[in-house]
């Protein structure tokens, strides 16, 4: 029997080619589901890593011939504060995909897509379905009923010139995780373009059962932490660095030490194995100790990214976090005390901004410097404003304080901004740059000053 040729592209994920960049697991993982099964041969092309993005697609499907099309969207916009939407060079992608192979079919599926998967739908008729959210147990079926798409989780198709969508259910069993095959993209070029960020990305878990008012992680995996066993983790990892010389990996997980457990053990098995590599995560604050601390150095950890997000209690409860100011400080001078770079993130101009916060958000600056200055171990604090996501707290908070009205269109970048402490995010950068700076070198230390 004829193979059925699949090429799958991830569409374009950043704002400008100096941005870090990121290997596609999410697409890789797809191709390697769809690989196993002996009817289709996949290729997969990151329009990231091309010099001439749109050149090159359009000659891969030239080329190729592909029988079915794919098309990963990952980010909607690049955060930061940022308005640029990659919405943008989507809709030029899927015109020119149209005009290259105007009777393929195409699917599209990935986080952007999964968070407007009607919307996108509706908007770009380009598109023949997708699947939102995870697609492990659903890509084969719609792949084999293309004409008539079964109505199982996480597919969207038209039916009679309407979209039906069966929700997602995130419940994929990480029990029985197939590791991706990096051979179908080879991980390789992806070591070198980067400064900071590690650019291979490894799955210990999927889901979140926290749910942070502004945060849609649990809409995009599920609201259970689902773990892969840790000694497969391992595996994994000492295949990556054996097979492609993969010496620094990102955790993928939106919390890497919850449960803690999970973490301890994928730790112990790195330095048990002596696998000697580096790798970070996002951790959360209270469930640290001095022993994991200092147990997650030991095992190779370069950085530890925390996203706090309140500034002071208020806010921190406002947010939803479940956390007190008293666990991020008594987590500070934990981490001061081993030493490596920690990255806060946090979120100003959060609902209920007035003066009194403004005061404590500056205390707790003072106070996180303070602890950390010794040890010269912040890497930055960053100040972002709310992203306001559809189905999320802070979108009700939002729509009831006529911030935003049902109006708005959640697709393109819409922070909660209200104007009253507009320019805070400007005050704080100034406020918490000095004290950066000062760390690493005093410039007015000689005249017996501090800034
Ligand atoms: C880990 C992570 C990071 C790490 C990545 C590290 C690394 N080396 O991999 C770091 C911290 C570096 C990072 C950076 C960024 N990230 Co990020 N990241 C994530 C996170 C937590 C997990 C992504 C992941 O790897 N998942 C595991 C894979 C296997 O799942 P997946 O990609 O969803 O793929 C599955 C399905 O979607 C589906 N699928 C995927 N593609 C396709 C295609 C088709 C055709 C089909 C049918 C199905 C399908 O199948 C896959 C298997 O089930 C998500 C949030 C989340 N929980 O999803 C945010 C997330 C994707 N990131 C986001 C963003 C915006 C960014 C940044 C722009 C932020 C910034 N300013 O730095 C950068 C961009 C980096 C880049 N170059 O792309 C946003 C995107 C939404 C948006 N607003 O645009 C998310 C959703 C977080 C959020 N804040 O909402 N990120």
């Amino acid at each position: 029997m004829k193979k059925k040729k699949i090429l799958l592209i991830q569409a374009i994920s950043m704002e400008g080619m100096a941005i870090e960049r990121v290997y596609p697991i999410g697409i890789v993982t797809l191709a390697s589901i769809i690989n196993s099964s002996a009817q289709y041969a996949v290729s997969i092309f990151d329009m990231n890593m091309s010099d001439n993005p749109y050149g090159e697609l359009i000659t891969r499907i030239k080329t190729q011939q592909p029988d079915i099309l794919g098309i990963s969207l990952r980010n909607l916009d690049p955060l930061g504060n940022r308005t640029t939407s990659l919405m943008v060079p989507f809709a030029i992608t899927l015109d020119f995909i149209k005009q290259a192979a105007p009777d393929t079919p195409l699917l599209a599926g990935g986080t952007g897509f999964s968070l407007f998967p009607e919307r996108i739908m509706s908007d770009y008729p380009q598109i023949t379905c997708g699947i939102a959210g995870e697609a492990e147990n659903n890509i084969l079926p719609l792949l084999d009923h293309l004409e008539a798409p079964p109505e199982i989780p996480g597919i969207i198709c038209r039916v009679d010139g309407r979209i039906r969508l069966t929700p997602p259910t995130g419940d994929y069993d990480m029990g029985r995780y197939s590791v991706p095959d990096r051979d179908l993209l080879d991980p390789r070029p992806y070591l070198a373009v980067n400064h900071y960020v590690e650019s291979i990305g490894v799955e210990a878990k999927r889901g979140c059962c926290y749910h942070c008012g502004y945060c849609s992680y649990p809409l995009l995996q599920g609201p259970c932490m689902r773990c892969r066993d840790p000694k497969a983790v391992v595996d994994e990892i000492v295949f990556l660095k054996k097979t492609y010389g993969i010496s620094r990996i990102h955790f993928t997980d939106s919390i890497v030490n919850y449960p803690s457990a999970q973490l301890d053990a994928i730790c112990e098995e790195l330095l048990r194995r002596n696998v000697n590599i580096k790798w970070s995560g996002f951790f959360r604050e209270d469930l640290f100790t001095p022993e994991n601390a200092r147990l997650y150095a030991r095992s190779g950890c370069e950085c530890f990214s925390l996203s706090p997000d309140g500034l002071c209690q208020q806010h921190l409860d406002t947010l939803h976090k479940h956390l007190k100011t008293g666990d991020i400080l008594r987590t500070a001078g934990i981490l001061s005390d081993i030493g490596i770079t920690t990255v806060y993130h946090y979120l100003v101009n959060v609902p209920g901004e007035s003066e009194a916060t403004v005061a404590a958000s500056k205390e707790m600056i003072d106070a996180i410097y303070r602890i950390h200055r010794g040890s010269k171990s912040i890497g930055t604090l960053v100040l972002n404003l709310i992203r306001i996501m559809p189905r999320t707290a802070i979108e009700k908070l939002a729509l009831a304080d006529g911030t935003i009205s049902p109006q708005t269109d959640l697709l393109y970048p819409v922070f909660y901004d209200p104007p009253a402490f507009r320019t805070l995010r400007y005050e704080l950068e100034v406020y918490h740059q000095k004290q950066n700076i000062a760390m690493w070198n005093n410039p007015l230390a000689g005249e017996g000053k501090v800034l």
